[in-house]
């Protein structure tokens, strides 16, 4: 995480994509390729299995491109399973309150900066450390977001963000959206508003700040300028999605 931190510590953009299909431990050096910075292993919105933790984690910080997980809930124990089998980061959802980004900040690391169970081994900086300069090294490395996804949350911005431990808030646009009433309106003024209370508090509080959403480029535009740093700019699907249209168009107009 400390390639991911210094880009966000110069206020340069993070690039990222969503796996949702991909299984194999090619992900990460393919994304690599392409020069993305991060990954979300989506354990929320997919069928994968936390074996994907363990096979796209590690192949891909040998790559260079920092592993998020996205558990499917706030419970330790998922999110021990994934940060300990090879994920570097966390993109937790549906975090309302300070008292549950206070509990999932301290599910993500060991004592004495919280309560993370340790493994017998920890695979993700090579197998010649010591444990216990493994687990401090983690703990410094690992990369906590928290996911601001309801009007409840961005009430509670200012809160959420002050509690240690917690690296990023990231916007979930699409819930957030459904909660306001307003589902799929990337471009509504009530997003901005909303993107721009999250961009701030960040500020004043050191963190930085991240989302996914529209594939349109007016809203990113506000998005952008109002401090959005992490991007999540699509998803595996959508990009094979995307670019098979594009190729398939080419023979059927030829
Ligand atoms: C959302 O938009 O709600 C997400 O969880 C993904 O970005
Ligand atoms: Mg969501």
């Amino acid at each position: 995480g400390s390639a991911f931190r210094a880009r966000m510590a110069a206020g340069q953009l993070a690039l990222g994509s969503n796996l949702r299909l991909s299984r194999s431990a090619e992900a990460g050096p393919i994304l690599a390729a392409c020069g993305f910075h991060w990954a979300m292993l989506d354990f929320e919105h997919s069928p994968a299995s936390p074996h994907l933790a363990h096979d796209i984690a590690l192949s891909a910080i040998r790559a260079g491109v920092l592993p998020m997980a996205r558990p499917s809930s706030h419970d330790p124990r998922e999110i021990a399973g994934l940060l300990t089998n090879g994920a570097l980061g966390l993109v937790v959802p549906h975090v309302d309150t300070p008292e549950q980004a206070a509990a999932v900040a301290r599910a993500a690391r060991f004592a004495p900066r919280g309560g993370l169970s340790v493994p017998g081994t920890l695979a993700h900086f090579g197998y010649d450390k010591g444990l216990a300069e493994a687990c401090a090294l983690f703990n410094d490395e690992v990369v906590v977001t928290v996911m601001i996804e309801s009007r409840t949350a961005v009430e509670n911005v200012e809160a959420i963000a002050a509690v240690p431990g917690v690296d990023g808030l990231f916007i979930g646009g699409s819930d957030l959206l459904w909660d306001l009433g307003l589902p799929g309106q990337y471009g509504a003024p009530a997003l901005l508003d909303a993107v721009q209370r999250t961009c701030a508090a960040a500020r004043r509080h050191g963190l930085f700040a991240g989302m996914g959403g529209p594939r349109d480029e007016a809203p990113w535009r506000g998005f952008l300028s109002a401090g959005m740093r992490m991007i999540l700019t699509e998803n595996d699907l959508s990009l094979m999605m995307r670019g098979a249209r594009d190729r398939l168009s080419f023979f059927e107009g030829a």
